[in-house]
């Protein structure tokens, strides 16, 4: 058997796990709420674990951000104001960002030491999101955040670790109910439902919640390396018709948009919520 010294081995499933050699540790502590390491990976770059589960990495960051940002931006059309609860590596709000139609973008992150860290150890992660004034950064918990009273937004998308640790409240149907509240109309709510062959009960979870909430529930698909396990599952709510954006609608404000994407395109956007047999009986 190969010898695993100096490689870290992610056990977020009883009976599968994903291993990645690291070849210089960067970053080994606790936060206030979670243990946070940084490593350094030949094929993914740098590499965050939150409570050692992979959260992103330099290389395979873009699917999972791209995904959850310009879905929903673009099928919506018109957003100006979007809420990111989690995020604190800052890739989502690098991506929100770059749609200059976008005005205002609210990230509510509970840990403030998983954004210092990442300022320092992952750069090219928010690229310079955290500099940009349209970024409200609000320390919270995006559960607490939810249940207040505030303005709406038009994209609210979940950035969360799994549930397990301090992400388990965002995936309640209380914490739903609540973003529900705070969309504008025709407004969208995205989130990350973990990867369903492993983790079918987190999407059918959410999705029991989301088919009580809103007219359109369902959700989409992305295929994210370092999520291991097989295709990714981002839930999709809204009581209007974005879902139905069409390819050249999608082309047209991609274009006007102008920006330059690793994933995201038209067509994957629109692929995205073809579903196998098994994710469907999921949500069902
Ligand atoms: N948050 C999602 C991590 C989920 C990993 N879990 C898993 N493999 N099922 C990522 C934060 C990036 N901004």
């Amino acid at each position: 058997m190969r010898d695993m010294t100096g490689w870290t081995i992610e056990a977020l499933h009883d009976d599968h796990a994903q291993a990645l050699r690291e070849s210089a540790v960067l970053y080994d502590s606790r936060t206030d709420h979670q243990r946070l390491r940084v490593f350094e990976n030949g094929l993914f770059g740098r590499v965050l674990t939150l409570d050692d589960v992979v959260q992103v990495t330099e290389r395979d960051n873009f699917i999972y951000h791209e995904m959850l940002t310009h879905v929903p931006i673009l099928a919506h059309g018109a957003a100006r104001r979007v809420l990111i609860v989690g995020g604190g590596d800052g890739g989502m709000a690098r991506e929100v960002l770059r749609h200059a139609s976008v005005e205002h973008v609210t990230m509510v992150e509970i840990d403030a030491g998983v954004v210092e860290f990442c300022k320092q150890y992952l750069p090219a992660i928010s690229a310079g999101a955290f500099d940009d004034p349209r970024l409200e950064l609000v320390i919270d918990d995006g559960a607490a955040f939810m249940r207040r009273d505030g303005p709406g937004h038009d994209v609210i998308i979940v950035d969360s670790t799994d549930p397990i640790g301090p992400g388990e409240v965002l995936f309640t149907d209380t914490f739903y109910g609540h973003a529900k509240r705070r969309l504008n109309a025709g407004g969208i709510l995205v989130t990350q439902s973990g990867v369903p062959f492993v983790q079918g009960a987190e999407l059918a979870g959410t999705m029991r919640a989301f088919t009580a909430l809103f007219a359109d529930a369902t959700c989409y698909l992305a295929t994210v390396p370092t999520y291991a396990g097989g295709p990714m599952a981002f839930g999709w709510g809204t009581d209007g018709d974005a879902r139905e954006a069409s390819l050249d609608v999608l082309a047209t404000r991609l274009a006007k948009a102008g920006i330059e994407t690793g994933y995201y395109t038209p067509e994957v956007h629109r692929a995205a919520f073809a579903l196998p047999g098994y994710v469907k009986r999921l949500i069902a």
